[in-house]
């Protein structure tokens, strides 16, 4: 397998675009990333041949629509190296994945004075969820604080892992400050003190291989949105005995055996837990994502992706009134800075004006922002699709949007 930057991208129709005028730069894959071929080839094919719902119909259309739906599932067992596909959750993403485990595994749990563990540096989706459920619960939200540089420290995290802490919940890699989280050693210290782990890596599994056996983790949950799959849908992969301890978090269709007014009986996993017909042709696309990045080199995707980063640090360092947010020693494939007398919105509409498309704002992630006392920062996210040529345009068009400013 060979990898090159400039060839797989043309297999993202989106990345041909021309944007006032210039060929698209799209630097916002952390946002969202864009579509492989496959992806959309797989789900136009579904619409157009095979539409129908799933695990309900006796006829040809509704067993193949069921083949494949339940052929992307198998697909992310082994993307993940789940133990079997009643490991595998399907959800509309990394939200509701969390809140799925917030509801349905904290909340009967959980009693007063009980802690969940977090870190400064989650998504508010790693974050409201849980403060939900202290609210439901009387436990408390305990934070485990960050340095300047955006790290977090194995040790101060033990520090907060006492007797009253049932969960600790964190990002593999954030989304704010690129940080990635020394996560196989937060498990394993979480796991010797019979901690149950989340881990959110929507901001992962798009850069490097997860294995979720090897990390050792309860949860892991992402979105298919950002690993070149359609929105709307996302993966919670849970251990089966404790998916198995959980009660359903929605009820309807799909996720009973037998209903009566007097009594249901739930089905079993991962059904129980897919309530509703599902974002079935979302799901496909999802399977098809997890082909391309199978049949991708991944460790030179990754490579380019380290040298693209390192150029971004290296090229825009040289702006002067330039400063990085985030700086730690490990970090994965973006960027968040900002630039002195150019507000990050400012800065994102003039880049637009070059094609070159950033995330410009607080990043949902209100207390990291909070803790380098800025309201935004401008956030270049990279994909293996993207250039060196892409980085020096970006470069480039933040020393002409300077200029504008001063
Ligand atoms: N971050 C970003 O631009 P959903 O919206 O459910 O697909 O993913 C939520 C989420 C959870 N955790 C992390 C670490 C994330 O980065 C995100 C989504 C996007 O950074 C949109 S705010």
């Amino acid at each position: 397998m060979t990898f090159s930057a400039s060839e797989i991208r043309q297999e993202f129709p989106a990345l041909a675009r021309v944007i006032h005028g210039k060929p698209l730069a799209y630097l916002d894959s952390g946002a969202s990333a864009q579509r492989h071929i496959s992806v959309i080839e797989a789900v136009n094919d579904y619409e157009r041949n095979y539409h129908a719902n799933v695990h309900r119909g006796v006829h040809t259309l509704s067993e193949e629509a069921t083949a494949l739906y339940e052929g992307a599932r198998a697909r992310i067992v082994k993307f993940l190296g789940a133990k079997s596909s009643r490991e595998i959750i399907f959800t509309r993403g990394t939200t509701e994945a969390i809140n799925l485990v917030a509801q349905s595994y904290a909340r009967p749990l959980l009693k007063i004075n009980d802690e969940i563990l977090i870190t400064h540096l989650e998504h508010h989706a790693n974050i409201v969820p849980w403060q939900m459920v202290c609210e439901q619960t009387g436990a408390k939200l305990v934070v485990v604080p960050m340095d300047s540089q955006g790290e977090i420290h194995l040790e101060a995290a033990i520090a907060l892992m006492g007797s009253r802490t049932r969960m600790f919940a964190c990002a593999h890699v954030s989304n704010a400050l690129g940080t990635v989280l020394p996560i196989q050693k937060l498990v394993e210290a979480a796991k010797a003190r019979g901690i149950t782990t989340l881990i959110d890596g929507a901001q992962a599994i798009a850069h490097f291989p997860v294995n979720v056996q090897a990390l050792g983790c309860d949860f892991y949950v992402f979105s298919g949105h950002k690993m070149f799959a359609p929105t709307g849908t996302g993966v919670l992969y849970g251990r089966e005995a404790l998916l198995e301890s959980m009660p359903p978090w929605q009820g309807g269709g799909d996720m009973i055996l037998t209903v009566s007014f007097t009594k249901t009986t739930y089905n079993g996993l991962p059904n129980k837990f897919e309530a509703g017909t599902p974002n079935i042709s979302g799901v496909i696309g999802l399977g098809a994502a997890v082909d391309f990045l199978n049949g991708l080199d991944r460790a030179a995707a990754h490579a380019h992706e380290t040298a693209l980063l390192d150029h971004a640090t290296d090229r825009l360092r040289k702006i002067p009134g330039l400063e990085f947010i985030g700086t730690a020693t490990n970090k994965a494939s973006l960027v968040s800075f900002l630039v002195k007398g150019v507000h990050p919105h400012d800065l994102g509409t003039v880049l637009n004006d070059e094609g070159i498309a950033i995330r410009a704002g607080h990043h949902c992630a209100m207390p990291v922002m909070e803790y380098f006392k800025v309201p935004a920062t401008a956030r270049a996210s990279f994909a293996f699709y993207n250039t060196l040529e892409e980085i020096d345009r970006l470069g480039g068009a933040i020393e002409h949007a300077v200029k504008i400013f001063s």
